[in-house]
């Protein structure tokens, strides 16, 4: 091999870590609610931010400690709360997601084993940037007790097997 076609597979190579989404988007404010012992789903929450001139599109979710992840957004109609699967979402450049109780939220269904306060979730998030070029980004986060700030948004409902 010349050194030219060396020089250029390296530079290729630095052009596609570059532009892989886990270097460029920040994970802010993760954390799952605990559930009672026996309960099949529980909700996850995080801030997802893009300081890029990229734009991308979460579409989907995996965790080795759940069956699956589904992205839900809560609605309203007539004094029930309702939640609707939301099966991606647009991030746009310099733009932010915030999955949060009572609003957009992951679902982590059908856990592994019971997981407490405490405990860690491995979560990979899949993107798509407007080259349609794939990524992923895992993360790290915690479970943890409702607060009485996310308390007041539990509700009767057709959900009311979990809360989000
Ligand atoms: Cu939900």
């Amino acid at each position: 091999m010349t050194f030219i076609k060396l020089f250029s597979s390296v530079f290729l190579l630095l052009i596609a870590i570059s532009s892989s989404a886990s270097d460029k988007l920040e994970i802010h404010d993760a954390w799952a609610r605990e559930t009672p012992p026996g309960t099949s789903v529980m909700a996850a929450y995080l801030t997802l931010q893009n300081p890029s001139l990229s734009m991308y599109t979460l579409t989907g979710l995996s965790s080795p400690d759940f069956k699956r992840i589904e992205m839900h957004r809560t609605e309203q109609h007539d004094g029930m709360s309702k939640m609707l699967p939301v099966p991606q979402v647009m991030l746009s450049s310099k733009g932010h997601i915030i999955f949060q109780p009572g609003g957009m939220h992951l679902m982590l269904i059908n856990p592994k084993k019971r997981l407490r306060a405490g405990d860690k979730i491995t979560l990979t998030l899949f993107f798509s940037d407007e080259h349609s070029t794939k990524s992923s980004l895992e993360i790290s986060l915690p479970v943890k007790k409702a607060t009485a700030n996310t308390r007041h948004t539990l509700h009767n409902g057709q959900h009311d097997s979990h809360q989000h």
